[in-house]
């Protein structure tokens, strides 16, 4: 098991589409599981291999509050899209430190592959509907800010860089 570094926004990898699995080998398995341990030590609900500078399409999530929820998701797709649309405050943690409201429908059906191949089919909704469609467009080289109107995502940038030169200069306080 290993802990692996999280890309920060905006590095390329983070707006690069990833491609599909195609061997569900031990190499996979691995991933997985280092993706789930780093994800967990973060900590946070969900995690996508563009996070991890790999471009493939894996996901890792637990929006569980007790680690009993862990979920591997390999080729996700969503199938369909609930009409109704709701607004959550999104993190990331490629651009930690912001949140922001994002609107998304409600209630996603989503297929994906386990780590042997085999298809599987689930509902989502709540935190875990919000948490696979974040992930999934990690996969797509998209992260939550790019949901905001263009005057938004300048303001979100913004207040991102003040959070990271105010955690730059904390750092700098403490040594
Ligand atoms: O840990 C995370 N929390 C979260 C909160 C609200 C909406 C989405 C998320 S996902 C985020 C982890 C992450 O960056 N996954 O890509
Ligand atoms: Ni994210």
């Amino acid at each position: 098991m290993a802990l692996l570094n999280i890309l920060q926004y905006p590095h390329p990898t983070l707006a690069a589409k990833a491609a599909p699995v195609t061997e569900f080998n031990d190499d996979l398995k691995t991933l997985a599981a280092d993706m789930l341990e780093t994800m967990y030590a973060a900590p946070g609900v969900g995690l996508a291999a563009n996070q991890v500078n790999v471009l493939r399409r894996i996901v890792v999530l637990d929006v569980s509050e007790d680690k009993s929820g862990q979920m591997v998701l390999v080729n996700p797709e969503i199938l369909s899209s609930g009409e109704e649309l709701v607004d959550h405050e999104e993190g990331c943690l490629s651009l930690k430190g912001l949140y922001e409201h994002v609107k998304r429908p409600s209630a996603v059906k989503v297929r994906a592959q386990d780590l042997d191949g085999n298809l599987f089919e689930f509902d989502a909704e709540g935190l875990l509907a919000v948490c696979v469609q974040h992930e999934l467009d990690h996969l797509d080289g998209k992260v939550f800010i790019d949901h905001l109107s263009r005057m938004k995502k300048e303001r979100a940038r913004m207040k991102l860089l003040k959070i990271r030169r105010k955690r730059e200069h904390e750092r700098e306080e403490e040594a």
